[in-house]
């Protein structure tokens, strides 16, 4: 089984992904891991504590020369703006932030400081979920899976972009050049107007960002039992992320104004298509974003997120202070005007951790010969059943 935990607080000495269930014998790409660290760091509207870290990937354990042992993976991402153990530059927080997890975690957790809660509520933690998912991206680009995230929208501003095999290099190279990760250059154009007048008015922005998994076998996650659903482990998965308050998979929370001749995606087969890496089975539409019944069924899967704006307004919300119960305006923190393109990232790596979590669930073995001898058996037994020729 892989799973992952994480470990640190935003400004203490480090950040750490635990990550177990890795097989042995999967080449490590650390300039992967470190380019989508970067990513995560970048993208307009991001906070000055991205000026002073440079996160780098170190892999502590479960690696020999560069490659899985099968043994626990331990990636550190060090903080360079480390200080919790300073009462000076890490002061106590008292008036909360609407939004945060302040007033929440002080209630939790007995306390009028909200300090303890936010070190570890910050979304310098999702450094170390995306080490983690880059990581998952590496094993599953070794069976041809690519997972692409990107932002769609914000406010007013929105997109529908097409993501194939074909446009998918394009769409890349459109979306690295862009400061929002929005592949439509006038949406992105737009996003990044209301999070320029955001700044100016000491407010915040959220949105919407879209994951695609190309070349997912088909039989991923299983109906069997509801929290072993893919699309159930993806959900968690994306909620899981700071801020996120909605997913959808494929058409999603548009299904409620559609009827089912709408909505259900028509199987057809085409003999022409089938073969080495396609069994045949064709769809028009991927409404379902590749998941019926918590398995994919051989399309695309597509995740959808919404993000809340950070709750960190530099105008300040109307709270209350925890000592005097008096009203005031929330603390201040150094913060960002929006991470929604850090979101993407972020997303597109707990994506990628959950469908190579399922690939290892049914394909698994303690090598990656084991994986791939399994992967590879299960492919011709379906061939076998859909023959082309
Ligand atoms: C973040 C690190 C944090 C924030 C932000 C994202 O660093 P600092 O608190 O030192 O400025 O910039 O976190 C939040 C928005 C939050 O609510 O905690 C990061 O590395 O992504």
């Amino acid at each position: 089984m892989l799973t992952y935990r994480t470990a640190g607080e935003s400004h203490g000495p480090t950040t750490l992904a635990f990550v177990e269930g890795l097989p042995a014998g999967l080449a490590i790409d650390t300039t992967f891991i470190n380019a989508e660290l970067a990513r995560r760091q970048g993208g307009y509207g991001r906070g000055g504590r991205q000026r002073i870290e440079t996160d780098v990937v170190r892999l502590l354990t479960g690696v020999r020369a560069g490659v899985t042992l099968g043994s626990p993976v331990v990636l550190e991402i060090v903080n360079k703006d480390s200080r919790l153990d300073d009462a000076v530059k890490t002061p106590p927080v008292t008036r909360p932030r609407p939004g945060h997890a302040d007033l929440a975690g002080s209630l939790k957790w007995l306390t009028q400081d909200c300090r303890g809660t936010l070190e570890r509520a910050s979304a310098r933690e999702t450094a170390a979920r995306v080490a983690a998912g880059a990581l998952a991206q590496v094993f599953l680009r070794e069976f041809g899976i690519e997972v692409f995230g990107f932002v769609s929208g914000a406010i007013d501003a929105t997109c529908v972009v097409e993501v194939d095999a074909e446009s998918l290099p394009e769409l890349r190279a459109a979306r690295d050049a862009s400061d929002v990760y929005c592949p439509d250059s006038e949406t992105g154009a737009r996003i990044i107007d209301h999070i320029h007048k955001a700044k100016v008015e000491q407010d915040t922005v959220g949105g919407r960002v879209e994951v695609h998994v190309l070349g997912v076998p088909p039989g991923l996650g299983t109906c069997v039992q509801w929290n072993e659903r893919l699309d159930s482990r993806l959900a968690a998965a994306v909620m899981g992320i700071q801020a996120f308050k909605a997913v959808e998979i494929g058409m999603g929370a548009d299904c409620a104004w559609h009827f089912g001749s709408q909505v259900h995606d028509p199987i057809a087969y085409d003999r022409s298509l089938a073969g080495e890496s396609h069994l045949g089975f064709t769809r028009p539409s991927n409404n379902a974003g590749g998941l019926e019944g918590g398995m994919t069924n051989g399309m695309p899967v597509v995740v959808r997120g919404t993000m809340k704006p950070i709750a960190t307004l530099l105008r300040g919300m109307p709270s209350v202070d925890l000592a005097t119960h008096e009203s005031v305006q929330s603390q201040y923190e150094r913060s960002d005007v929006s991470a929604i393109a850090a979101a993407s990232v972020v997303m597109e790596c707990v994506v990628a951790f959950e469908i190579a979590a399922a690939f290892l669930a049914k394909f698994g073995g303690d090598s990656m010969a084991e994986v791939r001898a399994h992967f590879d058996a299960t492919m011709q037994l379906a061939r076998a059943l859909h023959p082309h020729e």
